[in-house]
């Protein structure tokens, strides 16, 4: 639970970051009982800024599609080294499918939208998804 500052006198105390409050909420000076030091009330929130929800992109085996095609599109669209590419096409060819990168929706739809585009235009049976994480 995060603590946000609700109240402050103390021209020291502004420069805090909120998530960091150094006075726990039991301590702080309140100006009613008198304080010396610092000045602030701090009240739990919910935070402001919620984390987006995320997904998996990943690839699924196919018998047709070559094995340098898939890390060629690991390469190009997932920014992939070669020798990283190559083992995520094997975990693909051996396990049925692999994640491939965790991504914003937007992104996440744009990658699978390219890959799907890039395979069909090779004539490749290739398959691109993507699953909330
Ligand atoms: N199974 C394919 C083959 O043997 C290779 C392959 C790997 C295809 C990964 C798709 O997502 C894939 N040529």
């Amino acid at each position: 639970m995060r603590y946000t500052r609700a109240m402050t006198n103390s021209i020291s105390d502004i420069a805090l970051p909120r998530a960091r409050a150094a006075v726990p909420a039991m301590m702080a000076d309140h100006p009613r009982d008198g304080g010396s030091s610092d000045t602030s009330i701090l009240t739990k929130t919910a935070p402001k800024t919620a984390r987006p929800p995320m997904y998996k992109v990943m690839l699924l085996n196919d018998d047709y599609t070559p094995m340098e095609f898939v890390v060629h599109v690991l390469e190009r669209f997932f920014g992939l080294n070669h020798a990283q590419a190559f083992d995520i096409m094997l975990t693909v060819h051996k396990k049925g499918l692999a994640v491939v990168g965790v991504f914003s929706a937007e992104i996440a739809e744009t990658k699978v939208a390219q890959v799907m585009d890039f395979a069909r235009r090779h004539q490749h049976p290739l398959q691109c998804t993507m699953e909330k994480e």
